[in-house]
């Protein structure tokens, strides 16, 4: 394993948990769900300083959609789909304005995350069919712009491209996502994680749609 972070970041238990998160019923369960995005986090910390503010809002909205599993109604957290039924039954979800309601609502919590879930499936997806000289920043800015950037206001758009510029090389990320035993299959394993993404990500976006629910403030 690598120092420092080798141990603890692994993008086998970023693609486990996403994947896990999908029962056979088409369910998404929360608890897999989060537990993939708070594994991404430690990426993002093992990134640098650079990406600090970033990997901060995440497990801001991580924390949120926690304490929504903790409070009076987190029997009804369990899933997506049944969390999106409990606050429109609720009338919680704030279709309007950004609900008054502390914490915000699960449902336009978990929009935000499932946003920048698709900016990883692209992101991932370019990555793994990447060319040695092709360049992450570029990948990353193109796939941001492409997947997240029209959500943002003006000042995080620049926050977020300076954050781009302390970007590692390609060998470097690479070195950092995998262990060494892991390098032969590393672009095998990157698009298998996108496959698990991609479907996670496509039954939250039918579910949203469904309800006219993409666009919460
Ligand atoms: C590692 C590079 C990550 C780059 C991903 C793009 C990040 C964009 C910049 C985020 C700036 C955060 C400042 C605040 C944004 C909020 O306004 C916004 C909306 O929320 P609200 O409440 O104001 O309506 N918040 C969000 O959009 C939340 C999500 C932002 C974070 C997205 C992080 C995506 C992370 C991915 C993991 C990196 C893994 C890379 C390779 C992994 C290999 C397995």
């Amino acid at each position: 394993p690598l120092p420092l972070w080798g141990e603890e970041f692994n993008i086998r238990h970023v693609q486990r948990a996403f994947k896990d998160s999908l029962t056979p019923r088409g369910e998404i369960l929360l608890r897999e769900y989060l537990h993939g995005w708070r594994q991404l986090t430690k990426f993002m910390d093992a990134l640098g300083t650079a990406f600090g503010l970033i990997s901060q809002e995440t497990q801001s909205k991580i924390t949120i959609m926690q304490q929504h599993q903790d409070g009076h109604h987190g029997l009804h957290y369990r899933t997506v789909q049944s969390m999106v039924n409990f606050e429109l039954a609720s009338g919680l979800v704030g279709f309007q304005t950004l609900p008054a309601t502390q914490p915000p609502s699960g449902c336009r919590t978990l929009l935000r995350l499932h946003r920048a879930l698709k900016w990883l499936e692209l992101f991932l997806h370019k990555l793994g069919t990447s060319q040695k000289d092709d360049k992450p920043y570029q990948m990353c800015l193109d796939t941001y712009r492409e997947a997240l950037a029209p959500y943002h206001s003006w000042w995080v758009q620049h926050a977020a491209a300076l954050a781009f510029l302390a970007m590692p090389s390609r060998q470097e990320l690479y070195r950092i996502i995998f262990t060494r035993q892991e390098k032969q299959a590393a672009q095998a394993i990157v698009l298998t994680t996108v496959e698990s993404l991609g479907r996670v990500y496509n039954v939250t976006q039918d579910v949203y749609s469904a309800h006219g629910m993409l666009e919460l403030p």
